[in-house]
């Protein structure tokens, strides 16, 4: 068993009830169980160190900015070969480049806004779990 970050973004929890059902219907139809779920104010620190391999590029300002502009639903999620699983599930990073199906390509409207994040490592998801519930 392995374990991922998964994390709604705040567009998305704005958006209602509605998305953030499908989305975990979908992560539920895939095989996965959610062991931990908050709806989380995030302070601009800790998303600062989760982002921290973007803190040089252009849009690091506004990346931060747009994710701590409202709540977010932070997931933590188990299931066999959890990471890569969750990565294919969400999709490409631009919505544009994402697959048919994939929760980017449904619910992504831009390379930022892009719905969702899903750690894209082992040790990124160990560092994202960390951050946002503590171990
Ligand atoms: P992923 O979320 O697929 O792992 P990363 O780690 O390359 O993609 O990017 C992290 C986040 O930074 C993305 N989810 C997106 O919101 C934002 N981002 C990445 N590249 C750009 C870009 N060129 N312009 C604006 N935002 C970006």
């Amino acid at each position: 068993m392995q374990q991922t970050y998964f994390m709604i973004k705040p567009e998305i929890v704005a958006a209602g009830d509605q998305k953030i059902g499908a989305i975990l219907a979908m992560v539920n139809a895939a095989g996965f169980r959610i062991v931990d779920l908050a709806l989380r104010s995030l302070d601009r620190a800790p998303v600062e160190e989760f982002y921290t391999e973007h803190r040089d590029k252009p849009f690091f300002a506004d990346l931060v900015a747009y994710i701590v502009s409202g709540p977010v639903i932070a997931i933590r999620l188990e299931r066999d070969d959890a990471i890569r699983r969750l990565r294919e599930l969400i999709g490409a990073t631009d919505p544009r480049e994402a697959a048919a199906g994939t929760v980017r390509f449904l619910y992504g409207r831009s390379l930022q806004n892009n719905a969702v994040h899903a750690s894209a490592v082992a040790e990124d998801a160990e560092r994202e779990l960390q951050i946002v519930f503590g171990g």
